[in-house]
């Protein structure tokens, strides 16, 4: 297992050089942020980006994510170049010595929250997701949510939103195995190992269609092709909001087919409706069993890239909702001690002859 940490390149206030302080690191997940959407990712520009991140001590090896274009989502005629500017991306990236490029498939919202600072009891601020709050918004009179709010005009999204109202989960799936079909086949010949991060939340939101949602998504996904290049970035906090999913079964599952490329390790606290909130990594704080999990990949020998997701904000920090600097460096330590905790229980008869 290789620990990483999300960075966000220059617009990000958590400095490289504090990160490299964290212990048992291996690397930084980035992108290059400044390429639009549907546009190839420069040479330069990654061999840049690689620079910064390796004079800090620090492997670039994880991509997060290429964004796929919302034409390609749509099936729409313009896609078979927008395909052609992503295999040459993801060629670029393997030529930089790039290894994992999580991407998902989710249509306009890439994530949907209904409050990025719900205060906790020990007044740490976290991200929440209300079923009610959702409830109460009328997609007709325009969608706020937050985290959203710049990311398209008002017009544009109305626009976008009435595109998908033709587009069902199996029109969806169709539109996913044509992407596929085209990028998997160029993954593989550079060596790239693409991982598709489940939908956040596992679930329908405003009608739109969401096909990466539990196991029976998961294998229709790998099935689709059956090779190591098509595989998972597995979201224990994105597939736990589902009291359905069983998360220590799913890692089993795909970590034993090699088919995990990269490990999210989020815990989330679940009511009985499916609303939700983001807590601290460790088991007792949420719903999901971390140590069990952990154990999961452990037993699978699972060799790919790990990383704290979201953090609470603690300390006063001010910043990225779920992306500060402390509360994810105390995740990353925690992982790790559950690792080496793992490693050290399988040798205890060496130990303690
Ligand atoms: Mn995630």
């Amino acid at each position: 297992m290789k620990m990483t940490f999300r960075w966000y390149g220059d617009a990000d206030p958590v400095r490289l050089d504090y990160i490299r302080q964290i212990p048992g690191l291996h690397g930084i997940v980035s992108a290059v942020y400044a390429v639009p959407v549907g546009e190839v990712w420069p040479l330069e520009q990654i061999q840049a980006l690689k620079a910064r991140i390796t004079a800090h001590g620090l492997a670039f090896e994880v991509i997060e994510s290429v964004p796929v274009h919302e034409d390609i989502k749509l099936g729409k005629p313009t896609r078979d170049r927008l395909i052609a500017h992503y295999a040459e991306t993801l060629g670029n990236l393997a030529a930089c010595g790039l290894k994992v490029v999580c991407y998902n498939f989710m249509p306009v919202f890439d994530w949907t929250r209904t409050t990025l600072d719900l205060r906790l009891p020990d007044g740490s601020t976290t991200l929440g997701f209300d079923q009610a709050a959702v409830d109460r918004i009328d997609p007709a009179a325009g969608i706020r949510l937050p985290g959203w709010d710049a990311s398209y005009p008002p017009e544009a999204l109305r626009a976008l939103l009435a595109e998908y109202a033709g587009i069902d989960e199996e029109t969806l799936w169709g539109n996913l195995e044509y992407f596929l079909k085209g990028v998997i086949p160029a993954a593989q010949a550079a060596g790239i190992r693409m991982a598709m991060h489940p939908d956040d939340p596992p679930r329908p939101i405003f009608g739109l269609p969401r096909i990466v949602k539990n196991r029976e998504d998961l294998n229709r996904l790998l099935g689709i092709i059956d090779a190591p290049a098509n595989g998972l970035t597995l979201c224990s906090g994105s597939l736990g909001a589902d009291r359905g999913n069983d998360s220590v079964a799913l890692v089993r599952e795909f970590a034993g087919r090699g088919r995990i490329h990269f490990a999210h390790m989020r815990n989330v606290k679940v009511s009985a409706n499916g609303d939700f909130f983001e807590t601290g990594h460790r088991s007792q704080d949420g719903s999901l069993d971390m140590g069990a999990i952990m154990a999961a990949y452990h037993e699978a020998n699972f060799e790919g890239y790990m990383r704290p997701d979201h953090g609470r904000m603690i300390w006063g920090e001010t910043g990225k909702p779920g992306y500060g600097l402390y509360d994810r460096a105390l995740g990353a330590v925690y992982l790790n001690g559950l690792w080496e905790g793992i490693s050290t229980a399988n040798r205890s008869q060496e130990l303690f002859p």
